[in-house]
């Protein structure tokens, strides 16, 4: 036996128990336990054995870290089919999240319990994978073709009760699964109940596997592993026998494995996990938030105070007058009513959180109790200054002073107070009860506690947080202008901005960046641009276009119109004719001969821009690691989350080409294409980004 299965015996019913904390994960010591735990269980001539987790949860399922490394044996596929094969009754209590393998396991036995608040699932698609151990041949043969591919393309985590009737599980009962798989191997025994081996099962129905395939494919914006394992739940129905089905399964999960999907999935995963654990912050004890203060009720401010209700932090929100302070509130409450619609909350949550957990105020002495205050005003220096130091002065001692600043100098907001020391820059981002990203960006002066306190806030609002340094557009938006600006150029040299967004929707993105700029209102783009100008260095080329299009009063979705026409009532919008007339004068007033751009050199330059500029972000350490870009990406501009993040990709591209692409657009325009330090150091050294995430832990 190994550690990580405990072995006993109660009568003829043999244990084993998993721990291996903290989710059980099915490693090479866990597999080996079980199935060395079956084979004395077989030899001691037991009737039974019962499979449960010990800790929070069954298996949560293979162990994720194992993937890439050569498979020890017993792989898990061998081990379920060993649990289905033995030859006495196994019985599963699962309890926490029976997830992946665990589940796979669960349905090799042939029964299962699961106490009422269990989760299970196959959510191995979120890998970039498919269920490897079975899963794809013995849930169609337990719930149905139509409940497995729901299951499986979609890898929801569900229910106890959902699982019961939907014929996943036997049994849902409280107690300790321990206590009530014991009982039930007890009473299966009793009636003399049958071992029931999954395989045996009649193969499933088919249904029209190409058509599934076809709109799993579509809906999955280029992401391969739901509708391959569409194929392996295919081969379940339609396969000459249990095992053949199982070898198909085998062959399109090997194929995902191999696949930079599966790399930038798992990626994805584990730094998810570690991008909010900072080892400078691991001793330091954020200081308490009970109550919040939001300056702003406009659309950020009203999204902040949204996600703070939510997440159980009463709200004291300040506004410039009466009406102001009432409209906010209802922005508020139109949140919390979709909340409520949802499901999310119950009615008393939203009385509770419109009600008294919710302060609406016009006078900065409102605040004079609250832990911590976020300001959301207008994007200028000078209102920003006048704010922090009304905070200054109505704050109490200890106070923690935040900004939602978008772009301006944290460092500057904090030196319009007394307490630099106390100032943080918590980036949110709109709609801000809904997205997931938080740049927590760290001045000179804040002290760590403060850092802490900030990280330990965006976990209470569950959201992603990422450390920034201080520069212009911190990680996100700095990122953002230059992928901007070289589609503008691409633009400026003949490209069209409808080809440009069809390219990045092609790559996986919801919206392409000139669909995006509408969504989010050109006249923001339009305002940083002005407030740069002055600062240009002449080297800097510039585009008029879209400066054209908002002086005419067009800036997108909100006016209907800007790079698209929008028509009430229709989703989406067409091209809009001026556009192309705006862009001719462009190049006519700069002589510029426009030229064709092929799909692949569209990608190849915007990328290019994007791993560059996040090459220099983190060369100047204004993001940590690399992983850090790759999770402000996914969580606050739509990066598809199969391809890692920026980052991850160009290490699955390789960093030679990129830089080497860099070089050449660097001969056209040296200014814009200077290639990152960061970038020449890793290929000189034929190193990538990913060592330098790996040298943090
Ligand atoms: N393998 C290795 N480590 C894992 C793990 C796993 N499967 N699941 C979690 N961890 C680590 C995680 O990195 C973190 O570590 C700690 O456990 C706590 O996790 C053949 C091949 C179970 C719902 O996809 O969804 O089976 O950061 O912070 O929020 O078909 O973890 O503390 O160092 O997330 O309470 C399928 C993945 C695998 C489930 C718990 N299984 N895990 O959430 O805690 S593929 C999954 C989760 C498979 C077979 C295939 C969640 C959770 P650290 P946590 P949590």
């Amino acid at each position: 036996m190994t550690h990580a299965i405990h072995y006993e015996r109660v009568d003829d019913i043999a244990i084993l128990k998993a721990q291996n904390p903290p989710v059980n994960a099915l490693g090479i010591d866990v597999r080996l336990g079980l199935l060395a735990g079956i084979e004395r269980a077989e030899a001691e001539g037991a009737r039974a054995v019962l499979i449960y987790g010990d800790g929070r949860t069954f298996f949560a399922g293979a162990d994720i870290r194992e993937f890439g490394k050569p498979m020890k044996d017993p792989g898990l596929p061998d081990l379920c089919n060993r649990i289905e094969a033995a030859d006495l009754i196994v019985v599963s209590a699962l309890h926490g999240t029976a997830l992946g393998g665990g589940l796979e396991v669960a349905l090799s036995s042939h029964y299962r319990i699961a106490v009422p608040s269990a989760k299970m699932g196959l959510p191995e698609v979120h890998l970039g994978i498919l269920p490897g151990a079975g899963g794809t041949q013995r849930l169609p043969r337990v719930a149905g073709t139509e409940a497995a591919l729901d299951m499986i393309t979609s890898g929801r985590h569900f229910g106890a009760a959902e699982a019961l009737e939907k014929g996943v599980i036997d049994r849902v009962q409280e107690g300790e699964p321990s206590e009530i798989g014991l009982a039930y191997a007890r009473e299966l025994l009793d009636q003399g109940a049958p071992r029931r081996p999954v395989c045996d099962m009649p193969a499933p129905a088919a249904v029209d596997f190409d058509a599934v395939y076809e709109k799993t494919l579509a809906k999955g914006r280029g992401q391969l592993s739901p509708a391959t394992a569409v194929r392996a739940v295919q081969a379940a129905c339609e396969a000459a026998s249990f095992l053949e089905g199982l070898r198909r399964e085998r062959e399109l999960f090997t194929e995902l494995m191999e696949s930079d999907q599966r790399q930038g999935l798992i990626h994805a995963f584990f730094s998810e996990r570690a991008v909010s654990k900072l080892p400078e912050l691991a001793d330091v004890t954020p200081r308490d938030v009970a109550s919040v203060g939001v300056i702003g009720g406009g659309t950020m401010g009203a999204g902040i105070a949204t996600a703070a209700l939510l997440a159980g932090v009463s709200v004291v929100l300040i506004e410039r007058d009466a009406s102001a302070a009432e409209a906010a509130g209802q922005r508020i409450s139109g949140n919390l009513s979709g909340a409520l619609k949802r499901g999310k909350i119950s009615q008393d949550q939203f009385d509770t959180m419109t009600g008294e957990a919710l302060e609406l105020a016009t006078e900065y002495g409102a605040l004079g109790q609250v832990d911590l205050v976020i300001e959301a005003v207008f994007e200028d220096m000078d209102v920003k200054r006048e704010v922090f130091k009304a905070l200054d002065a109505n704050c109490k001692p200890g106070a923690i002073l935040a900004s939602n600043t978008s772009y301006l100098d944290i460092n500057e907001i904090a030196a319009a107070t007394s307490r630099p020391q106390d100032v943080i820059g918590l980036h949110f981002f709109s709609p801000a009860h809904v997205m997931k990203l938080l740049e927590v960006v760290v001045a000179d002066q804040t002290d760590p506690d403060v850092v802490a306190t900030g990280f330990a806030l965006g976990k209470r609002l569950r959201k992603i947080s990422v450390r920034s340094g201080v520069c212009d557009g911190f990680i996100g938006n700095r990122i953002m202008n230059a992928y901007r600006k070289a589609a503008d150029y691409m633009v400026l040299d003949g490209a069209s901005p409808y080809q440009i967004d069809r390219v990045m929707t092609g790559f996986g993105f919801a919206m392409g960046p000139f669909a995006v700029g509408d969504l989010a209102g050109l006249d923001i783009g339009w305002a940083a641009r002005k407030r740069r100008a002055p600062h240009r260095d002449p080297r800097e080329r510039v585009v008029h276009f879209a400066d054209i299009l908002c002086e005419g009063g067009d800036f997108g979705q909100k006016t209907g119109k800007g790079f698209y026409v929008y028509e009430a009532g229709k989703r989406g919008g067409t091209p809009n004719p001026d556009v192309e007339k705006y862009i001719a004068q462009d190049q006519a007033d700069q002589g510029v001969s426009p030229r064709e751009f092929s799909d692949a050199e569209i990608l190849r330059r915007y990328m290019c821009a994007m791993v560059n500029e996040a090459a220099k972000v983190v060369g100047e350490g204004i993001a940590r690691r690399p992983l850090d870009v790759d999770m402000v990406l996914l969580f606050g501009y739509g990066f598809p989350r199969y391809h890692g993040g920026p980052l991850k990709w160009a290490d699955l591209q390789g960093l030679a080409g990129i830089l080497a692409d860099i070089e050449t657009y660097a001969k056209e325009d040296p200014y814009f294409w200077q290639p990152a330090p960061l970038l020449q150091t890793l290929v000189a050294e034929g190193r990538c980004f990913d060592d330098l995430n790996k040298a943090e832990k």
